[in-house]
């Protein structure tokens, strides 16, 4: 029967509903789309979808900014069809994972409405943080955070009063020292467990606890006003009780560069998993690398937690791009506009890294479009959407270009995203020279890569959770045992790296050189 440890090491596929495929046709992705795509997960040979918000939300921060958490947006369909979709995926061995954002909601929620309608002073502005202002006339901000993205972390409402909000004006802070909060998450587990959802990724799970005090920055403060607070892990081992009782597991998105702090949050108590951005953050580079697998391990070993893996979500550039690029390693400041990328040094390093990652020990997670080898889109200004492209006056791209609609066939209108409406972020010019249909029929595709190292890492044991073994390589390269039998080599160095006796099992490009050596950034699963 089915795994109860499935988690420990699954490949994890993450959907962006608004850009996976577009069921019905009117430029917008929907869980139509995802059901008629079924087919092509399961063929990919993933072990679960993550989707990113689907819930009722204005779409001011692309679904986090959730209006009900009890209704599909009709934009995406309808409850009735996530049930569906959640059915059919498990049928074909997929679970579900959906997405909780506890921080914020949206201020079209009920409660928010009922609170700035309420007043100042009523019970219903207690669920947020509502503060008078600073200032003679109350008119400065009750304190000096700024914002994630654009502006002060506070707004001015009619009456005077201020509310806080981390992220846009459009989504407003939850108070977590309400029991009503509390309660009210606790129930919409409960109400997506019993729909089937197998998991929950936890939306910047670091943030939501606040200084009741909401105190200005001090430097050097300990602790932070508002990130890795204490109260986080009773909240926590409180949801853990509930996904207990359903055998669903979490995965939080943990931002703490302290992996000790990190750690804590990995308990058999509380977050199964949390995802790793230190080896996102990682440069191409071998000593970093090998760096950020090892301290990503030395971490989780204690708490006896698999590590997670990720290449890429859609927060953050494409891997193709990232790696393209003279400074590799993630970061807002390469995000500018126009920053030179070579797409084919990129492309190379992204297959290289693929077969990197799905031979670590612990659970991948894959976001949509990169088993296609996506570049990051170059966005026209006046089309970009996303609320962080304001944060620096409009000179940030935003994450936009790493949410462009898929292309699945060639030669259709919009690749074959939708059925002739324009999408609802432009595709840029050569997209379909990615489809699907196109790459699923050539044996040197991304996809053709992605789909074998998938079915290798499901048939070969030893890959998966289990131990690491480094062995020694010349400089620049990486070679580490996994299986009994099973090496994976990485050569980043610049020149090409002799290989131990062996028999090939994988390799990311074509036959190796004429003296069988494995080129400069391409790696090789090999039988030695
Ligand atoms: O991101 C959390 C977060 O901290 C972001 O500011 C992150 O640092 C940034 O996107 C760069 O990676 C989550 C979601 O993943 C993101 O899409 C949302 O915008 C954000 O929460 C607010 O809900």
């Amino acid at each position: 029967g089915p795994r109860e440890d499935w988690w420990r090491d699954a490949a994890i596929y993450q959907v962006y509903p608004r850009s996976f495929a577009d069921g019905d046709g009117d430029g917008t992705g929907d869980l139509a789309g995802v059901r008629a795509k079924l087919p092509y997960l399961a063929e990919l040979g993933v072990d679960a979808v993550w989707f990113t918000p689907w819930y009722l939300s204005p779409l001011a921060d692309g679904g986090y900014d959730v209006a009900d958490y009890r209704t599909i947006d009709p934009a995406f369909g309808t409850l009735d069809e996530a049930e569906k979709l959640i059915a059919e995926a498990r049928a074909l061995g997929i679970r579900t994972i959906v997405d909780i954002v506890p921080n914020h909601v949206s201020d079209q929620h009920p409660w928010f409405r009922a609170a700035l309608a309420a007043g100042p002073g009523s019970p219903e502005r207690k669920l947020f943080h509502f503060r008078p202002g600073r200032g003679e006339h109350g008119e400065l901000p009750p304190n000096d955070w700024p914002s994630q993205f654009a502006g002060p972390t506070w707004t001015r409402v009619e009456d005077g009063e201020w509310y806080l909000h981390l992220f846009t004006p459009q989504q407003p802070d939850l108070n977590w020292a309400h029991p009503v909060v509390r309660e009210e998450h606790e129930s919409v587990l409960r109400f997506w467990f019993e729909r089937g959802v197998a998991g929950v990724r936890i939306d910047s799970a670091a943030l939501p606890a606040k200084d009741p005090a909401l105190p200005d920055f001090v430097e050097g403060r300990d602790p932070h006003p508002y990130v890795d607070r204490d109260e986080l892990h009773e909240i926590y081992r409180s949801w853990r009780r509930v996904a207990d009782a359903y055998g669903a597991v979490f995965v939080g998105e943990v931002w703490l560069p302290d992996s000790e702090r990190f750690a804590r949050y990995l308990r058999p108590d509380e977050l199964h998993t949390a995802f790793n951005f230190t080896f996102l953050a990682c440069p191409w580079d071998p000593d970093r690398l090998r760096t950020a697998i090892d301290d990503t391990l030395a971490e989780h070993a204690p708490v006896g937690a698999p590590a997670t893996w990720v290449l890429c979500n859609h927060d953050v550039t494409r891997t193709v791009t990232r790696y393209g690029r003279a400074e590799t390693g993630f970061d807002f400041a390469t995000k500018a506009f126009g920053t030179p990328t070579d797409l084919e040094l990129g492309t190379r390093r992204a297959r290289a890294a693929a077969l990197l990652t799905l031979a670590l020990p612990g659970s991948v997670y894959l976001y949509q479009g990169e088993e296609l080898g996506l570049p990051e889109a170059d966005i026209p200004r006046e089309r970009i959407q996303d609320p962080m492209h304001f944060r620096s006056g409009g000179t940030d791209p935003g994450r936009d270009g790493c949410r462009v609609p898929l292309p699945w066939t060639a030669d259709a209108p919009y690749a074959g995203f939708g059925s002739g409406t324009e999408p609802w972020l432009p595709q840029p010019d050569g997209w379909s020279a990615y489809a699907a249909d196109r790459q699923a029929a050539d044996p040197a595709s991304m996809l053709t890569l992605y789909r074998t190292a998938l079915r290798l890492r499901r048939s070969e044991p030893g890959l998966g959770d289990g131990p690491l073994e480094w062995l020694p390589a010349p400089d620049g390269v990486l070679a580490l045992r996994r299986a009994p039998g099973l090496v994976c080599v990485v050569n980043l160095a610049r020149t090409p790296a002799a290989l131990p006796d062996h028999e090939t099992v994988l390799l990311t490009s074509g036959p190796l050189d004429t003296d069988g050596r494995l080129p400069t950034d391409t790696a090789a699963w090999l039988r030695a």
